[in-house]
């Protein structure tokens, strides 16, 4: 219900005909998915140095042309961090709890994305970073009353009139988040609300962080820009920069993660910033892991009318066309590689084809052998509840879509395997 709640209070930001639904035109008979042949991520490649030097920045290249949009390079020039509060006993003791505002423009009232941390109080030394956004605002993700209310998020709220209690929110999706079983394994907790980065709604990009990179005159990103889903990832890549200050935070064991929506944006993140060191999927989808020329469940042009503010406009053209992609999403996967990536489904999520996912993940497979690790270590999709992990994690959870402690479980046994 938690996670379902902050998707129906998120759907509040696109029209309800937008809100694209099972059974809109979906197909999930897997004797109806077409014909179709993925683009070889290694045309042309012949070593290691091939790939590095001429394949990956080529498919990279279409990534940013054709599906998410270009990012603005680099970090904002003039960018701060601010430690807002810090609580050496916060979780009965077991962790620190930092606030840290990142200032895109160095100025309290400009663009800023509010990172919450937890940082495990037993560790020794730089801890290892889980890095994902969350829904709501930060104080969804555990009850502890210390955590300073989104900012963002509670103007959000105004703006689209949403009929809750701010203070009813902390905690309501604690068990999406498993805050104490992530500090208890050594792993530090760092969260900000997506909304600081670009609003989830088709505003025509006027608020978020795109306005700070328009030229004189522009007002919307071009057709091969960024939207949202490339601003998502951006701010996961700004948070990554203020992990790399803080003495506590190892910024060269990054996992970054998210889920649904938000693992579209993690797989973006990690595939351009090549700083993250592991990459985590959970029920990503279309346009995350799972393949789009499948054409199960969501396809490119359902995604596309229901939330055409998340991909670039180049993207529209593939509507119906997934043939035509220059690109598939296990392409996306690879250019992770050699870096360990995990991929999740769950079974009731047909929406977001498991199958489709883990064929996905079993098609970079060559990529990852190709620069020296053991890649899937599975050829067939694996039984409920079997994950398989090599330098590629694959499992399938029974269940909705949601991330639940049971994928948590097996994303800390990946961490503790590679990081
Ligand atoms: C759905 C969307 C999916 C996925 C999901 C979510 O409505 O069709 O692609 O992103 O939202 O973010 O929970």
């Amino acid at each position: 219900m938690t996670y379902r709640y902050f998707l129906a209070s998120a759907a509040l930001f696109v029209s309800a005909a937008a809100w694209a639904q099972p059974g809109d035109g979906a197909n999930y008979d897997e004797s109806k998915v077409p014909a179709y042949t993925l683009p070889d991520p290694l045309a042309g490649v012949k070593s290691p140095r091939d790939w590095r030097e001429k394949r990956r920045p080529e498919i990279l290249q279409l990534f940013e042309t054709q599906v998410y949009g270009r990012t603005p390079a680099g970090r904002p020039k003039g960018m701060t961090f601010e430690v807002t509060s810090v609580d050496s006993n916060a979780l009965n003791g077991t962790a620190i709890r930092k606030e840290v505002s990142v200032l895109f423009q160095g100025t309290k009232d400009g663009p800023r994305m509010d990172l919450l941390v937890y940082v495990p109080k037993r560790a020794r030394g730089r801890v290892p970073v889980i890095l994902g956004l969350n829904f709501s605002g930060n104080q969804i993700v555990h009850s502890d009353p210390g955590i300073t209310m989104s900012r963002q998020w509670l103007k959000d709220r105004e703006a689209r009139k949403l009929q809750v209690d701010p203070e009813k929110t902390r905690g309501r999706s604690a068990d999406a988040w498993q805050v104490e079983k992530i500090v208890s394994r050594g792993y530090a907790l760092a969260t900000a609300y997506y909304g600081d980065l670009d609003p989830d709604f088709d505003d025509g990009f006027k608020n978020g962080v795109h306005p700070m990179f328009y030229k004189p005159g522009q007002t919307a990103p071009g057709p091969d820009e960024w939207a949202s889903i490339g601003a998502w990832a951006w701010g996961l890549s700004r948070a990554l920069d203020y992990i790399e200050t803080d003495k506590q935070l190892d910024g060269k064991r990054v996992a970054v993660m998210g889920h649904s929506r938000l693992g579209k944006a993690a797989l973006w993140a990690g595939a351009q910033d090549t700083r993250f060191a592991l990459v985590i999927s959970n029920n990503s989808g279309e346009g995350g892991a799972a393949l789009a020329r499948r054409r199960f469940g969501e396809t490119t042009a359902i995604i596309n009318r229901g939330f055409p503010h998340w991909f670039a406009a180049n993207f529209k053209q593939y509507a119906g066309r997934e043939n035509a992609l220059p690109v598939d999403q296990h392409m996306l996967l690879a250019l992770i590689a050699p870096r360990p990536v995990y991929v999740a489904s769950a079974v009731e999520d047909q929406w977001a084809d498991p199958k489709g996912e883990f064929l996905s993940a079993l098609a970079a497979d060559p990529v990852y052998r190709l620069l020296g690790t053991d890649g899937l270590p599975v050829k067939e999709m694996p039984a409920v509840h079997q994950p398989a992990m090599g330098t590629i994690g694959y499992h399938i959870r029974a269940g909705k879509h949601a991330v639940t402690e049971y994928d948590w479980e097996q994303y800390l046994t990946f961490c503790d395997k590679h990081l």
